[in-house]
């Protein structure tokens, strides 16, 4: 009996001693140890043998089934990492290859700006607004004090949608969506949006360009309020020194009212309107201007960011030239 066995064992060495792949073994496996092997084949005996015979075979043949799943075992185990070996030897990684350079986006300078500007307001305890670009006359002008045969509605000449709808002019008509939800209580906003005009576009002038409004609604809001925001403004964007001047102006929905202007070095550059919101127009949207008052403002975000970066032209912000934008990449 225990040639038998050793001869099984020293055939199941040189088979698996042959063996290559991981599948092959589950084939030896079921011919050196299944039920169909010589070894299994060995249980018949025990029913010619006496308990103790039994009891020796048993032991021989549970020792010699270990001994074939410990010498499989072991070859799995070379098999796995020989195949990890190539595997490794073929991915190498060479570390000193110098790596792919991947173009990396930035936020564009208006994005900038606009995100700065909403910190600073909510700073000061204002909320952000937005509204329709494609807008009605009745939000756009009407309710800001400008009805149908009001001159001043060249001055914004515009992209009409049809005879009631048109894209906004200005920001403005956020200011009276807003008032007109706030049913008379005080008002601290600012709204960014796009606005569109019939402009000839040149150095300064776009058709489509952004403008930020600001609104304040309270009782005992004056013009020192007005001129002190628009002084944080400048002072935020340009710093403590730059110079700016404040213009007389006129708007329908604001008086008085007044222009900012700002020197670019050469000239001074008009950046925004503003004034006391008009006692009617705080009328049409439910406030009894009698007891409250609110200055408004509109800045055009292109003139901003241009004085502040010292761009010479608006259409630098849209034509999306990789040369212009990559220099203002790590700007802040
Ligand atoms: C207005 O649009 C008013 N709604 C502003 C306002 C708001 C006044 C609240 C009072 C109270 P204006 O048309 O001046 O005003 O435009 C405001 C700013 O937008 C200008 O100062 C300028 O900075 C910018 N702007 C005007 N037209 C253009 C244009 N075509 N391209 C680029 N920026 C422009």
């Amino acid at each position: 009996m225990e040639e038998k066995v050793k001869k099984i064992i020293k055939e199941a060495e040189e088979k698996i001693a042959l063996i290559k792949e991981v599948i092959e073994i589950n084939e030896l496996k079921s011919r050196f140890l299944g039920k169909k092997s010589e070894l299994f084949s060995l249980t018949a005996l025990f029913r010619t043998l006496d308990s103790e015979k039994k009891k020796e075979l048993g032991i021989l043949i549970n020792k010699t089934k270990a001994k074939i799943e410990a010498l499989i075992e072991v070859k799995r185990e070379e098999i796995l990492a020989r195949i990890m070996a190539e595997k490794l030897a073929k991915e190498s990684l060479d570390v000193t290859l110098p790596g792919v350079m991947f173009n990396s986006g930035s936020k564009h300078l208006l994005t900038k700006v606009i995100e700065d500007f909403e910190d600073f307001f909510i700073g000061l305890g204002y909320e952000i607004k937005d509204g329709p670009e494609v807008e009605s006359d009745y939000y756009n002008f009407e309710m800001l004090n400008l009805d149908k045969d009001h001159p001043a509605r060249n001055m914004q000449d515009t992209f009409y949608v049809d005879v009631n709808q048109l894209l906004r002019t200005h920001t403005s008509p956020v200011q009276v969506r807003t008032m007109e939800k706030a049913e008379g209580k005080p008002i601290q906003i600012i709204c960014p949006g796009k606005v569109y005009r019939r402009d000839e576009d040149d150095q300064y002038h776009s058709h489509q360009f952004m403008q930020i409004e600001g609104l304040v609604i309270g009782e005992g809001i004056n013009m020192t309020h007005l001129k002190g925001t628009l002084l944080a403004i400048t002072k935020h964007f340009f710093g403590e020194d730059k110079e700016i001047r404040l213009r007389p102006s006129y708007f329908p929905f604001t008086e008085p009212s007044v222009e900012v202007d700002v020197f670019d070095g050469e000239g001074y550059v008009e950046l925004l309107g503003a004034g006391m919101v008009h006692p009617k127009v705080l009328q049409m949207s439910g406030y009894n201007p009698e007891v409250v008052t609110g200055f408004a403002f509109g800045i055009g975000l292109e003139r901003l960011v241009m004085i502040k970066y010292g761009l010479d032209d608006i259409r630098h912000l849209y034509t999306n030239d990789l040369r212009f934008l990559n220099q203002f990449k790590g700007v802040k």
